[in-house]
């Protein structure tokens, strides 16, 4: 058993309903177990700026599923979903990343592992940092040190059992 690191985003449509959806769908599947989900925060967009503001959160993921199994899971839940490929960057009503899987480090056209722009990405590492092992290093710790959260534009939405309840903190 491996445990994967997903993170998950929403910036069109009703944007919490499709993270729920999307842990749902995650939740249900037979080869998943969701172990740990992190807050849900409203990000402001990276990338190409010019588009509504993203809910982003993360969740681990137990599972079997071989790394390019649960690659092609996530992106069929995309579809799903109804997700349209349009602009590249641009909005999205569900977006699924593999960002870990176990200790795996691997380099495809497919999938590469540890995702390699993560770094980056603080819409991805405040969160991933809020569910990562408490007892194993954060590999992205100077990156995460180095953010300020408001400088980023990125302010703490709901917490999940708070969002399941229709409640903002
Ligand atoms: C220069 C060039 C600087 C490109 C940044 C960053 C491109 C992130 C794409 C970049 C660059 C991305 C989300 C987002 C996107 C999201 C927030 C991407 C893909 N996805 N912004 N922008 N949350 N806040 O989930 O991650 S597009
Ligand atoms: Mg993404
Ligand atoms: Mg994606």
């Amino acid at each position: 058993m491996q445990e994967a690191f997903v993170a998950l985003g929403a910036n069109i449509g009703d944007r919490e309903s499709s993270l729920k959806e999307a842990l749902r769908r995650l939740a249900n599947d037979p080869g998943l177990k969701v172990r740990r989900i992190s807050s849900v925060y409203e990000t402001a967009p990276v990338g190409f700026t010019d588009q509504p503001a993203f809910l982003n959160m993360t969740v681990s993921l137990e599972t079997e599923l071989e790394p390019l199994t649960l690659l092609r899971r996530l992106l069929e839940i995309e579809q799903e979903m109804g997700r349209v490929r349009d602009v590249r960057w641009g909005p999205r009503n569900i977006d699924l990343d593999l960002l870990v899987y176990g200790e795996v480090s691997m380099e495809s056209t497919e999938l590469t592992l540890p995702h390699p722009r993560m770094g980056e990405r603080a819409f991805v590492l405040v969160p991933l940092r809020e569910i990562w092992p408490p007892h194993s290093t954060f590999p992205w710790e100077a990156e995460f040190s180095s953010f300020s959260l408001q400088e980023e534009g990125i302010s703490r939405w709901a917490d999940w059992d708070g969002l399941e309840q229709r409640k903002e903190i």
